[in-house]
Parts: C-alpha cells; sequence; structure tokens
C-alpha cells in the first residue's frame, strides 16, 4: 500500500516535471573521439541549439561509434533509434546513391573548391534529396582529403598499392577505385578498422589526417602517403521521425545549429591539416608527401565510365563546370 503510494506521488512528481520544462535531450551519433573534428562540431551543434531553443532542446552527444558504425546510425536515423547523425558519405550511398558523386576520387581541387560547392545549390540539392530516403540533411560537414597509410611501404606511384589489402568504406566508387589501382579492397565498417590493421586482417587503410590523428593510426600503420585521393566530406543528418514533430521555427534553430557545427569541424579540419602531418611524424610514421597524383588520376579513369553509366553524368558535369 505504502510503495503504491510512494509510486504514484513519484509518477505525479515526474510529470509535473516534465510538462514544466518540455525539455528534450537528442541522441547524436558519430564514428570519432569527442576530441576530434567531429567532436568539435558535436559541441559546436548542442551550444547553438540550446542557446537558439533557450535550453529547450540539447543533444547528448554518443561519439567513437558507440551506436555502431555509420550505416547502422543512417537506419537508426530512418527509424527514430537516432535523432541526429555526423557521418561520412561512406556508406550513404547506399541510401542516397546521388551523393555517390561526391566520392568520385580527384574530383575536387583543393578544401576551398569542396566547400563552395557544397555551399552552392548543388550542395542544397543533394541534402534535398535525402528526403527520398527518410533522411533529413541539415548541412554539409567535412571530414577532409583522404590520403593513404599502411604497414608494408612508401607509396610514392600507383604500383606501391599493387597487391595491397585496403579497408575501404562500404562505398561502391571507392571499391571500384582500389581495384582499378591493383589493390584488393575490404569494405568494413569504420569501428572495425584498428582492430583489423593490428591484427593484419589489411594493410592499409585511407582517411583524412584528422581521423588518423584522433584514432591514432600511427600505433598500427608506418606509412603515410599525402595523396589526396579523394575529399570526403560528412552529411549532418537528422531522423524524419523527430523532425516531422518540430515547429517551423524550431528548424530554423536545428538548420542554425548544424551550420554552426559544419563551421566549426571545417576550421579544426583546416588547423589539423598542417599542424597534424607534424604530430603523426613525432609519433614516428613516415610521410611522402611529394605523390604524384598525375598517374593515379590516369589509373582510375574507368571508375569515372563505370559511375556515368550507373548514375548518369548531369551532377557530375554540373560539379566540373563550376566557377569559383
Ligand atoms: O567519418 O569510415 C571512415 O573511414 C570515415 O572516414 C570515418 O568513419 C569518419
Amino acid at each position: 500500500m505504502r510503495l503504491a503510494t510512494m509510486t504514484a506521488v513519484a509518477c505525479g512528481l515526474l510529470l509535473t516535471a516534465g510538462t514544466a520544462e518540455a525539455q528534450r535531450e537528442l541522441i547524436l551519433g558519430h564514428s570519432l573521439s569527442d576530441t576530434s573534428h567531429y567532436g568539435i562540431g558535436a559541441k559546436a551543434f548542442n551550444e547553438t541549439l540550446e542557446e537558439l531553443s533557450d535550453g529547450q532542446f540539447t543533444v547528448r552527444e554518443h561519439p567513437a561509434g558507440s551506436l555502431g558504425g555509420e550505416r547502422d546510425m543512417i537506419e537508426g536515423l530512418q527509424i527514430g533509434t537516432v535523432d541526429l547523425v555526423i557521418t561520412s558519405t561512406g556508406p550513404l550511398g547506399n541510401f542516397v546513391p546521388e551523393t555517390y558523386v561526391l566520392d568520385l576520387p580527384f574530383l575536387f581541387e583543393d578544401y576551398d573548391h569542396a566547400r563552395a560547392i557544397l555551399d552552392s545549390e548543388i550542395g542544397q540539392e543533394l541534402l534535398d534529396k535525402m528526403g527520398d530516403s527518410e533522411l533529413i540533411g541539415l548541412a554539409w560537414s567535412e571530414n577532409g582529403f583522404r590520403h593513404l597509410t599502411n604497414s608494408r611501404n612508401s607509396v610514392r606511384e600507383p604500383q606501391h598499392v599493387d597487391g595491397l589489402k585496403i579497408r575501404t568504406m562500404e562505398n561502391q566508387v571507392h571499391m571500384d577505385a582500389f581495384r582499378e589501382l591493383g589493390a584488393s579492397p575490404a569494405p568494413m565498417a569504420f569501428p572495425e578498422l584498428f582492430t583489423a590493421l593490428q591484427q593484419g586482417t589489411v594493410d592499409a587503410q585511407e582517411n583524412p589526417i584528422t581521423v588518423i590523428v584522433a584514432t591514432k593510426f600511427w600505433e598500427v600503420q608506418d606509412h603515410l602517403s599525402l595523396t589526396g585521393h579523394v575529399y570526403s566530406p560528412a552529411a549532418i543528418l537528422a531522423s524524419p521521425v523527430f523532425w516531422s514533430e518540430l515547429s517551423e521555427e524550431e528548424k530554423g534553430w536545428f538548420q542554425e545549429a548544424a551550420a554552426a557545427s559544419a563551421k566549426a569541424t571545417r576550421d579544426e579540419v583546416s588547423r589539423l591539416e598542417s599542424e597534424g602531418i607534424e604530430l603523426l611524424r613525432d609519433e614516428g610514421m613516415e610521410v611522402v608527401t611529394d605523390v604524384d597524383v598525375a598517374p593515379f588520376q590516369q589509373q582510375i579513369q574507368p571508375v569515372y565510365e563505370a559511375f556515368e553509366e550507373r548514375h548518369g553524368s548531369e551532377m557530375l558535369e554540373r560539379i566540373q563546370a563550376f566557377e569559383r
């Protein structure tokens, strides 16, 4: 009797508290450490959202793949078990094929070029496309230009990649590219990668400096080559399940928070692009800076042809014709 009464009172209190504050804490997942460029972006998201909503909405960060790999998290958005995700485009093309164009090697010239395109109507159209796949595209954030690391030899030319067993993201365009270079691609979710390198299941991987630093890949990889073979954007995505409950004003807060998050992340990518290389050298990695990319570019040409056959050339041509 007494216990029942106490429980009833406790429930009543909880309900009152819930209605009075009407606060909502959202789940945000990403695959890197909380001090990484994604972690910095997650914090900027939370700060901006909390401020704009006067504390009505906050974000709880679940870093380091604690909610699973990027594919799992995107599926979580679709069913509403995850509210927000910062993810590379790695597995995204499996959900939104229009984003595959961004994964083409040697498409973007440098950071300014990539950012300008993603901030133009091209980027906005791609974000809008996410809606066809039960995803809400909030902003283009950034992962960075990807470089190759491996445990076998210095890589300067395509033939040094020949025969390497390389972990790629779960992305058809990336797998095709490494196949053209004579490597043997093993698609794998990011949370499994460190152990796979440590155990020698794969010899190589490729990721931006930011990720190599945040994940301490120097512990399991000796050679880094600054191939910059592909620009890796990050998308900030929301679940349509919670999005559909928001008012227009509230949606605006989330959009502003995503823009602030993308900016904070890009700033950190820029900073680490130079400072990170020094850090990796200090940690004992051999860094090849003078990679001649032309032969790589030439060898992966069939990837462009295969892409155009599968996905058409309209968006690709618009990106190639973009004037900054
Ligand atoms: O988004 O899977 C990858 O290699 C990504 O670059 C990483 O998860 C950060």
